[in-house]
Parts: structure tokens; sequence; C-alpha cells
């Protein structure tokens, strides 16, 4: 864990008064806005850094010390969502072993198969009983037994969800503009993607996904959650005259499809997603040269190592995966899973404009600023684990007229049955750099380290951004990186 962070500190309500304003304040909440409350630690550093402010934030520290209870409401939601228990087991086996010899094995144990993989000397059984355990534990060509742990997508706690647009102009989204709108020459023209994630919506009319697919649930890959369609438009919207314009219109999307309808897959299902990847990477056109993961877990570098060891084999090939880094920002991007593989370029979340600010005691949030949510966590050269690079993750951050709340304005992107609608996430900030990564391999780059490298050394406002967030969960992690600047 980075040293400068994790010293939040809880306070106890000092002003019922205040609290009671509080609690009936949020009954005003529009549903297309996400909420967060004010957090006066962070607000006195924060007016510790802008002089101008610093006598309104002095009142506003007094104002504000009553935020903890609704956020440890927040906080209880995003524990439960991620409550973990296996759906199965991953079994790896010597290398080498044939993949005929390992679903023999499991025949003799009378275990239930759904995978057997290319990618690495594993395959994935179902819920595995004590007998069949045994038998497993004891076959000398297995070398180990994983449990299976669920993945989730990483969407915003509240999703933010407007009606579909119907109007018949290109929108150019506000995260689009703030890395780079595209141009003739630098679109991701003649780049393959791969979005692994819930599916995507093949009928948009925003949307021209490649006709060779994946998912993991033997079924379309259609997209039946929405994630992945909001997911695919910010790398790839067609640049036409309706709806919006990714950062790549004119990269080619590729649905591996590892999350169900609720949101949830598990490492079984992300492997082989990326098993898909590796078998068919060179001999579909476009290549896929990118893999955007808007997903993962809580976990350890070494907790599945047939995960580790799939997304190495990627690596390996000079295939860049970018991963959402998470949405919980008491924890370290080292604490996610795969977002803390040094194999991969961890994204964090940034606000894409200046927000509105009904407060007249507060600064308003300004653009470039750490989202509410955002995992963070100061990238390790030697290591090579940690925040890569920030991008939009949502469009803007408010402060309501007490002074008390951040509202969420979410990125505009595509909706899965027409239109487009608003998300927030570091699920939305990811796409964003893998439209960037799409640009850079059009103009000849390649291998994953030159690619980190160039993205980090060409970023914005360096040592500046991302500013700090003044609400609750936020603290510094020791690093401005910058946000992702398009070529
Ligand atoms: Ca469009
Ligand atoms: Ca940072």
């Amino acid at each position: 864990m980075a040293g400068t962070r994790k010293n939040r500190s809880f306070f106890l309500t000092r002003s019922g008064l205040v609290l009671l304003l509080l609690k009936s304040a949020r009954h005003y909440a529009s549903p297309n806005y996400t909420k967060k409350k004010l957090n006066p630690v962070h607000f006195s550093r924060q007016v510790h850094m802008e002089k101008s402010q610093r006598s309104a934030g002095r009142f506003l520290r007094g104002r504000l010390s009553t935020a903890v209870i609704t956020v440890l409401a927040l906080l209880t939601f995003a524990l439960a969502a991620n409550a973990q228990v296996p759906t199965g087991f991953i079994v790896m086996f010597q290398p080498g072993t044939a993949e005929a010899a390992r679903a023999d094995s499991a025949q003799r144990a009378g275990a239930v198969m759904r995978f057997n993989y290319s990618i690495v000397d594993a395959i994935a059984v179902t819920a595995l009983d004590a007998n069949a355990f045994a038998i497993l534990q004891q076959d000398r060509s297995v070398i180990a037994i994983i449990p299976d742990w669920p993945i989730y997508g990483d969407g915003a706690q509240l999703p933010s969800i407007g009606p579909a647009a119907t109007g018949s102009t290109q929108t150019i989204p506000a995260g689009v503009k703030r890395v780079g709108v595209p141009r003739r020459g630098s679109n991701g023209n003649g780049i393959g993607v791969a979005i692994v994630d819930t599916g995507i919506n093949f009928t948009h009319r925003d949307l021209a996904p490649a006709n060779r697919w994946f998912s993991a649930f033997g079924t379309s890959c259609e997209d039946d959650n929405g994630h992945g369609t909001h997911v695919t438009g910010i790398v790839a919207a067609l640049d036409n005259s309706v709806d919006v314009v990714g950062v790549a219109p004119s990269a080619k999307p590729y649905c591996v499809k590892v999350l169900n309808s609720t949101f949830t897959g598990s490492d079984s299902n992300l492997i082989a997603g990326l098993d898909w990847i590796f078998r068919n990477h060179a001999i579909v056109s476009p290549r896929i040269r990118a893999v955007n993961m808007s997903l993962g877990r809580n976990g350890t570098l070494n907790d599945d190592p047939a995960l580790r060891a799939a997304v190495r084999k990627l690596y390996n090939l000079g295939i860049v995966m970018l991963v959402a880094a998470g949405n919980d920002p008491s924890l370290e991007v080292s604490q996610r899973v795969p977002a803390g593989y040094p194999e991969v370029l961890a994204i964090a979340a940034t606000t894409a404009v200046d927000g509105q600010n009904s407060c007249l005691l507060a600064s308003p949030i300004r653009a470039d600023t750490a989202t509410y949510f955002t995992t963070d966590g100061r990238y390790n050269p030697n290591k090579r684990i940690g925040i890569t690079i920030s991008a939009p993750g949502d469009e803007e951050e408010d402060i309501d007229i007490l002074c008390s709340m951040v509202s969420a304005l979410g990125i505009l992107s595509t909706r899965a049955g027409g239109g487009t609608e608003r998300r927030s996430g570091t699920s939305m900030a990811t796409p964003h750099v893998t439209g960037i990564v799409a640009r850079l391999m059009q103009s000849g780059m390649s291998g994953v380290e030159n690619i980190r490298g160039f993205i980090r050394s060409s970023a914005d406002r360096i040592g500046i951004a991302p500013l700090d967030s003044p609400t609750t969960g936020y603290s510094f992690d020791g690093e401005r990186e910058g946000i992702a600047r398009a070529p």
C-alpha cells in the first residue's frame, strides 16, 4: 500500500440539524446522477492548495463534518456486491499435459468440465464434491486446484441511465473531446480491439462489431446488460451523423462475452475469453491487438495462477490489455485482479469538464479531478504495478446547494437497444485509453511497454492532474500521472 494513502479518519456528527438537512436533501436526487457526500478532511486539503478559497473552506469544514453515515451505507453496498463465493474450480495441470488427458482426469473424478483451455494448461470445472476433489488432488498431472472467483463489471454503483436519444445529429462526447477528437489518419483504422464484457448490441446503428465473436455462456454475443455496448461506443462509435463518436471510430470491435445480464462472470469465463483471443487474434482481419477489460474483482497477484498465466501469454504476444482500476476508492489498484497485474495497463477515472456549483461556499469541481469512485495507486516502474494513466470516467461532478453532496453526470455513449445513455465508472475511463492505443498502433507503434511508456510521457497535465477530489473516499496516491492524450 502506498504510504501516502489510507490516512482517512471518520468524524462524528457535530450538528444534528445539518445532518437532518442532508438526509432530506437526498430525496431530491435526480435518477440521472450518482451521489457522494463531501469529506471535510479532503476539503481542507483542497483549501490548503487553493489559497484564494481558504476562508470559504474553513466555514465548510464546520458545516460538512456530518457526511459519514451515508458514505458507510454506500460502502456496505459495494462490499455486498463484491462478496466472493467460488462458483467452481480451475484445475491446472503439469505443463504439456494434452487437452485429451486433462479431460480424462476430469472424467475419472466425475467432475463436470466447462472449459479446456489452449492458452494455459488448465481446465475449468463446476463445483466439486469432496470425492471428486480428492481424486483430482491425488492426480499426479494436477498441480493446482484454484477456486473460480466471481468477476464483475466496473460500472458505477448506481448506473445513470437516461432515455434513448433519437436525434439525427452526432454528439462528440466530452470525454472524447478531452482525450483528443479522432481525425483522418488517426481514428484506429485497421486495428482490432477485443471488448471483453457483457457483449455488444450488434444491431446498434452507431456500432459495427466484427462478425467473429465469442461467448463464454454458449449463447450469442448480444449484450443483455448494456455495459459492454456503452464501453464499445467509447472506443469505436462510428463517425457518422447520428448518436456519438468514439475515440477510435474506425477501429474494429470484437465481442468477447464473459459477463452475463447481471454483470457477473468468473475467472474461468475470463480465461475462456482470453483463450479465444489467443487462438484467434492473428487469424481474424483486422488482427486483435488491444483488449479492453472494464471488469475485475478484489484479489491478489497470485490468487489465480491460471488467470495470471493467461494474461502473461497475451502480454508476450504484444497484445495491449487495458483494465479498469475499480470503483472503490478505499482500495489500492494492487488489490484488484486483473488491474493489479504488471502485464496490463490499469486506468483510473477523472472528470472531463468543470462541474457546476450551487454551493456558494465551495469551489466547483474542476475538469481533470479524480472521480469520487476511482480506485487508484501510484505506478511502480520496477514492479510495473499501479495506475498507468487517468482518463474521463464521468463527464462532470457538481456540488449541491447545501454544499454537502456531489452529483456525477455520466459519460455519454451507445445504449443497448439503440440511441445513447450516460454511465459512470472506471469502466468508462478505460475504453478512452483503449481508443488511444488503437490510434497509436495505427501510427506504427507496437510493444506493450513502448505504448505504456508513450502514454505516460505524452499525457496532458503531468504533475498537475488528477486534481484532488473533495469527496469522502478519496485520498491522494502520491502521483499526478496526467490525463491520457490521443496522438
Ligand atoms: Ca456516430
Ligand atoms: Ca495518481
